[in-house]
């Protein structure tokens, strides 16, 4: 209660142009059709965001990325910078994926500096955290997503944060609602303390292999304001149906 809640998607390394910009009408003409009761986001790869913001602009459905540098021009060879995105269009940027933090090497202390850098640019950052499966079994999750946010999250931020349990990212599996309602509610606390009442404001989205199915349950959830949806974001019809049940 309170804050709308923001379905997000999150398109990773898929789909052509043509596809994207489909994909994206498809959300737009779904949004337009009925009041959903969520705020929708789109974040495409890079090379696709300048078309597409382009294309929804004045319509319900905001532009994102899925990442981006921590300085704001200079010698970096294949990365784009927070005012690059700005510039063309998008308005917000999902920051500290697993992936980004697998594949890329993104410690907390990077994440940290590229959200200063959106915050700076005029983006609202999405930063991801979550835990492990070898963590969660070792009873450890709490203490690793607070540690994550602690260190992720500059003074000053007013942005997003997403919950994504690493573990269930791609694999159909989600935690317990029980278990979602638990570190949602210990990431309030964590940002209320630290941010006031901003932080307890601050949207919490859960991502992870939501989907239709799912999405209701675990959007009714305390402190759950939303969703960051990868796979089920590819089709316009189950991103609107998760946004339905927000
Ligand atoms: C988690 C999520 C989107 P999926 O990475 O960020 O992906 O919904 O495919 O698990």
């Amino acid at each position: 209660p309170g804050v709308r809640p923001l379905i997000a998607g999150n398109w990773k390394m898929h789909g052509t142009l043509r596809e994207a910009a489909a994909l994206a009408e498809g959300v737009r003409a779904g949004a337009v059709a009925e009041a959903l009761p969520a705020d929708l986001l789109i974040c495409p790869p890079f090379l696709h965001v300048q078309v597409l913001a382009a294309a929804m602009l004045g319509q319900p459905v905001a532009v994102g990325a899925q990442d981006c540098h921590a300085a704001t021009k200079g010698a970096h060879t294949g990365d784009i910078a927070a005012p690059m995105l700005r510039d063309v269009g998008a308005t917000h940027v999902i920051l500290g994926h697993s992936e980004r933090r697998a594949d890329h090497g993104e410690t907390d202390a990077v994440v940290r500096a590229k959200t200063v850098a959106a915050l700076a640019a005029g983006l609202v950052p999405v930063v991801c955290v979550g835990e492990t499966e070898a963590e969660r079994l070792a009873g450890q999750a709490e203490a690793v997503v607070s540690r994550q946010l602690a260190e992720s999250l500059p003074d000053g931020f007013a942005g997003v944060v997403a919950y994504e349990p690493v573990w269930a990212i791609g694999t159909g599996r989600t935690p317990t609602e029980a278990d979602i309602a638990a570190i949602h509610g210990t990431i309030r606390a964590a940002l209320a303390a630290r941010f006031g009442e901003a932080g307890a404001k601050t949207r919490i989205l859960y991502g992870g292999s939501m989907k239709p199915g799912n999405a209701k349950g675990i959007l009714a959830l305390p402190n759950v304001d939303g969703g960051l949806v990868g796979g089920a974001s590819l089709a316009a019809a189950d991103f609107l149906a998760i946004a339905r049940a927000a």
